[in-house]
């Protein structure tokens, strides 16, 4: 089997520099050597250029860099096409307005194999914001509305060939979600678990119910991990850290399940800020959640026990 490591050095969505580094610290941290150890034969293609650059300017006034988004989108939409017919890419970002590019060419992929397309969110935010009602005006923030094709992004941003089903998208450890997108969430028919489901049913009930419906539509689901995810004392290094986040067991379990379910074909690592990390730690921790979903264990179990 084959992984295919794409470097997204993306900083425009954020609202602070230090994302365009991700990358060299995934390298840096031994992800290629971990999934080298697990078997798989890597191919790392560097990093992803953004395409041509053109001009376009929005009416909300807080909205900065769409035209560098469009861009990137463009590119990666279309390096996650071509990686995803050959292996399973693992992205290394950048800040999350990545995935609006990675999800937009996996699900066109998924279309041309005639495959039911899933995405698990895992972030502290639902980044479901559209151009109109961001307010941060961060595009980083937005990249899952543009991919379930909500209002407003058809004349600023590349046309989507696929849009994902919002019902076909579970986020999970949502603690920050702004007002405009909690409505929109509801309307959408997103599947959404805040923090307080994780502490009330545990995260494993709430995983596998999802991965039940992939397997029962046999589906190919992509992973999309934001740092911001985990519990900031062991994750700090992320522009947007928020209390309370996933606990080291909880996010190695989601990683095994996910690993065990068998239908991931794809993962972006998003949000990564090395000048905020501290000696590489946060770096380190997500090659190693990295390598349990790609196959890590323990001991052995019986395969497919999600
Ligand atoms: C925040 C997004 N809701 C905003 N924050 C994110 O700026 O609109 N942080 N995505 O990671
Ligand atoms: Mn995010
Ligand atoms: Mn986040
Ligand atoms: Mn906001």
């Amino acid at each position: 089997d084959k992984c295919i490591l794409i470097g997204a050095p993306v900083q425009d969505g954020a609202g602070r520099l230090g994302c365009e580094m991700g990358p060299s610290a995934y390298r840096a941290a031994g992800l290629r050597e971990a999934l080298t150890d697990l078997g798989f034969v890597v191919e790392d293609r560097g990093n992803v250029a953004p395409g041509p650059a053109c001009d376009i300017v929005h009416p909300n006034v807080a909205v900065h860099h769409l035209p560098e988004f469009h861009a990137w989108t463009r590119s990666l939409a279309e390096a996650a096409f071509q990686a995803s017919g050959e292996g399973v890419p693992i992205f290394l970002g950048g800040d999350h307005s990545l995935s609006a590019g990675t999800i937009a060419g996996l699900s066109r992929r998924a279309k041309a194999e005639s495959r039911e397309f899933f995405v698990l969110w895992l972030d502290a935010h639902p980044d479901f914001h559209t151009l109109e009602t961001t307010t941060s005006g961060n595009l980083h923030g937005t990249p899952m509305a543009y991919v379930t094709g909500q209002h407003g992004f058809g004349s600023f941003m590349p046309p989507l060939e696929a849009p994902v089903k919002p019902e076909n998208v579970c986020m999970i450890g949502l603690r920050s979600v702004d007002p405009a997108e909690r409505n929109a969430l509801r309307e959408a028919g997103v599947l959404v678990h805040d923090m307080r489901a994780v502490d009330e049913q545990g995260i494993a009930p709430l995983i596998r119910r999802f991965l039940e419906r992939v397997d029962a539509a046999d589906g190919v689901l992509h992973v999309s991990l934001d740092v911001d995810f985990l519990e900031p004392a062991i994750a700090p290094g992320v522009g947007t850290t928020v209390p309370g986040g996933a606990t080291f067991r909880e996010a190695h379990l989601v990683m095994e399940m996910l690993h065990d379910c068998g239908a991931v074909r794809s993962l972006d690592l998003v949000e990564l800020n090395p000048f905020l990390d501290e000696r590489g730690r946060t770096a380190l921790l997500m090659v190693d959640l990295a390598a349990s979903l790609m196959g890590r264990r323990i001991l052995d179990r019986p395969t497919r026990s999600f």
